[in-house]
């Protein structure tokens, strides 16, 4: 042979997994070439611990997809057909620059960015995409589509997203993993809850579903969609009935007790019982592990999760579950207490990253994400302000992921809707783009990450080159900016200098340098005495601020809007929790994860499907008064009575009839903080 082979190039890249997740993996990306060839986790983390989920271990797979956007698409079909053809950035930004100018000169407002956490980089989040639209004077965006009923539930009773430590949760002896598949969507905190579980650890799921993660459990507690409200103030009925509280606890460290424990009085067993479809027995032995464990002394742990707060009374709920800790003084253990998010001990200077000086002295209006199905199809008016005129989306899959689809596909399809896609794919939202503009992935950008499972920064570096012609959103705004003719200095700083601002001082970009995460300092017990980041210091079961604003001051069960038993029409609750192999709807295009997935699922208890003539396997409508989705049904006993479960959320043309779970969902708002109700859901299964 007489040509040699050139060397090969070999690296290894510290990265920081950007999914919304919980676990906020630190990665390790190993480059042959130019090409990253693995994604692993990071050994060096710990609570990365150097294992990945599936999903995110296929990585390179989703990056060099045949499908990856690599250039500039411009509409030339039909709104909505999916039809596009390639044209230069310099046209693209300029044609766009032009659209958007012409509306801000008339009414700014009727421009609205939609993004939510495709990624959750500070970076490639919000930092240069809000410059842009506060200088512009866009509306705002009420990002709510998660976790705001249980983040304000949190704040209105601990004062903020803090928790355990997610490390201690090895260590305690009870562990309620509650509303939380954490085996599909909280892998890292599992393996914690295993290593109690070797310790003698007891593990109580409450789901209404029997997840995964309630297999592994020694125990179920099947309740009704929307009730752990009901069931929290029936434990703290029996704590009282039965003298498990921490008196001492209580009257140091807690705001409002007397009333709460009123209230609570209320909700003996039996009436919890009814309302939550289980037996009394179930409430009273709940409480009783629950008050048994912090009698002897053993540290007791509720992991909760989002999946709870997707109804109506959701914050209240949060607010409920929340306040247990504290009756039976878990807190006083580094092992006991609660986590559902850690997100708030990072000290992130949001202001920096994206500058509301800009808006000055404008005050747009915010619209709801939730809500993006009515709103695009609201004319203007004294109430709403000018309709919507354009929509420039990055970071999310609205057309899939937004709740009452029907609607959401109605107004992306209106032709007078100008709408910019930023996307790696082509997307159910992306076919209604009229540019689809190409973004890098986490493997080609720099960024800074919280987390809201664990208390480590992390930082990204890009492992490989940008493919194609694509550009990070935040060199898409720059040249945007520069577009529109925006001169202001901070349309130049570039990605590094936006990884420093994100923690300005607050952190140590050295060691985020040399190591790829550094660790947040909090005391391993930080409520042990109270010390609540609330504005009394103490955990507050009565919120002077919701009294303040009208609301109840106190946390109280709220039924579902769509309550069981309500609508003879609509006989079965719905929910839609995540399916393990997808992310949201990123992943569905990946073709290994979706085969693993199969077909878009409908779970249902046997006796359900006896009584509709039903068998598994079959295609079924499911549906209600807001539409139709097709699936495959399968008998289950995953599924509890009057329940069943759609695992979310398919990419609609990947699904039967094009449609996917949001066609039944509603933009019904939950009770705190604005959020989505996709949980609370009536719906009736028929055979096609
Ligand atoms: N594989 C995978 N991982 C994910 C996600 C994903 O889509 N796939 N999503 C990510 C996102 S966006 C988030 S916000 C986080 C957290 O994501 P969550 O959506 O909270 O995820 P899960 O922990 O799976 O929680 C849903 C669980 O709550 C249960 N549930 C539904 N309704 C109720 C109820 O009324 N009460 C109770 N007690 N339980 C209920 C569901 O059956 C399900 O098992 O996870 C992230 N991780
Ligand atoms: N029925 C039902 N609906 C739900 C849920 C449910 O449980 N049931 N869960 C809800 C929850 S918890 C959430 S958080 C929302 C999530 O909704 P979204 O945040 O919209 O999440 P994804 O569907 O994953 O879409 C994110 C998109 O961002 C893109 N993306 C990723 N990184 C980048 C980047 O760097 N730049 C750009 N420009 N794009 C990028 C991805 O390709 C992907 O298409 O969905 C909600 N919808
Ligand atoms: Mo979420």
């Amino acid at each position: 042979m007489s040509a040699i082979a050139p060397p090969t190039t070999l690296t290894q890249v510290r990265g920081a997994c950007p999914h919304d997740c919980p676990d906020t993996c630190a990665l390790l990306t190993t480059v042959e070439n130019g090409i990253a060839v693995k994604v692993q986790g990071n050994p060096d983390h710990p609570h990365t611990g150097g294992t990945l989920c599936t999903k995110v271990s296929r990585y390179p797979e989703r990056t060099y997809h045949p499908e990856r956007i690599l250039r500039p698409l411009k509409r030339v079909g039909p709104k909505g057909a999916g039809q596009f053809a390639p044209v230069s950035w310099e046209q693209a930004l300029q044609d766009i620059a032009t659209r958007l100018g012409a509306i801000a000169a008339r009414a700014p407002e009727a421009i609205l960015p939609y993004s939510y956490a495709g990624t959750m980089g500070l970076v490639q989040g919000d930092s240069m995409s809000s410059r842009f639209f506060h200088r512009l004077g866009a509306s705002l965006l009420e990002r709510t589509i998660c976790s705001t009923a249980g983040g304000e539930g949190l704040v209105h009773t601990l004062g903020g997203k803090v928790g355990m430590g997610v490390e201690f949760f090895a260590q305690a002896k009870l562990i309620l993993i509650w509303g939380s598949n954490s085996i599909t969507s909280n892998l890292h905190f599992w393996r914690y809850a295993q290593l109690a579980k070797r310790n003698g650890a007891k593990l109580i799921c409450i789901d209404p579903r029997k997840s995964e993660t309630a297999d592994k459990c020694h125990e179920h507690i099947a309740l009704l969609p929307g009730t752990d409200g009901a069931l929290a103030l029936g434990l703290m009925h029996e704590l009282i009935h039965n003298d498990w509280l921490d008196h001492d606890y209580l009257g140091q460290y807690t705001l409002g007790w007397d009333a709460l424990r009123e209230r609570a009085l209320l909700w003996p067993p039996e009436r919890v019982a009814a309302v939550c479809g289980l037996q009394p027995e179930q409430v009273r032995a709940l409480a009783r592990d629950y008050g048994a464990c912090a009698h002897r002394g053993e540290p007791a742990a509720i992991r909760l999760n989002y999946g709870m707060q997707r109804v109506h009374g959701g914050g209240n709920a949060v607010r409920l579950v929340a306040s247990l800790p504290a009756l039976i003084g878990a807190w006083r253990h580094r092992a006991g207490g609660m986590l559902l998010s850690s997100s708030g001990r990072f000290p992130v200077d949001g202001a920096a990253l994206q500058r509301p000086d800009l808006l000055a002295p404008r005050t747009p209006r915010t619209l709801n994400m939730v809500t993006i199905g009515d709103d695009l199809l609201r004319p203007s008016s004294a109430d709403f302000g000018p309709a919507i005129e354009a929509l420039v989306v990055y970071n999310s899959n609205p057309v899939a992921v937004a709740p009452d689809s029907a609607k959401v596909v109605r107004g992306f399809a209106r032709e007078d809707l100008f709408t910019v896609v930023l996307e790696h794919f082509q997307t159910d939202t992306a076919d209604y783009a009229d540019y689809i503009l190409p973004a890098t992935t986490q493997l080609e950008h720099w960024d800074v990450h919280l987390s809201y499972g664990h208390t480590d920064v992390l930082l990204n570096r890009p492992a490989i080159a940008p493919l194609g012609q694509c550009k990070p959103n935040t060199q898409v705004f720059r040249e945007l900016a520069r577009a529109m003719g925006y001169q202001d200095d901070c349309f130049t700083q570039d990605d590094l200098t936006l990884c420093r601002a994100a923690y300005g001082s607050a952190v140590d970009f050295d060691e985020l340098l040399s190591q790829g995460f550094s660790t947040l300092k909090i005391a391993d017990a930080p409520f042990a005495q109270g010390n609540f980041p609330t504005a009394s210091g103490k955990c507050e079961f009565f919120s002077a601020r919701l009294a303040a604003s009208g609301q109840d001051g106190l946390p109280d069960h709220l039924p579902n809007h769509e309550t069981l038993g309500t609508d003879p029409a609509y006989p079965l609750a719905m929910i839609s929790p995540p399916a393990r192999n997808f992310l949201n709807s990123s992943f569905v295009n990946v073709a290994s994860l979706r085969e693993s997935e199969g077909q878009p699922l409908l779970e249902m208890h046997a006796t359900d499907a006896a009584a509709r003539g039903l068998s598994s396997g079959q295609i079924v409508r499911v549906y209600n008064q807001r539409g139709e989705y097709r699936c495959k049904l399968t008998i289950s006993d995953r599924a509890r009575p009057r329940v069943v479960n759609g695992l979310g959320v398919w990419w609609r043309k990947f699904g039967l009839a094009g449609t996917n779970v949001n066609e039944l969902t509603s933009q019904k708002l939950t009770d705190l903080g604005h959020g989505p109700t996709f949980y609370d859901c009536l719906v009736e299964v028929a055979a096609l």
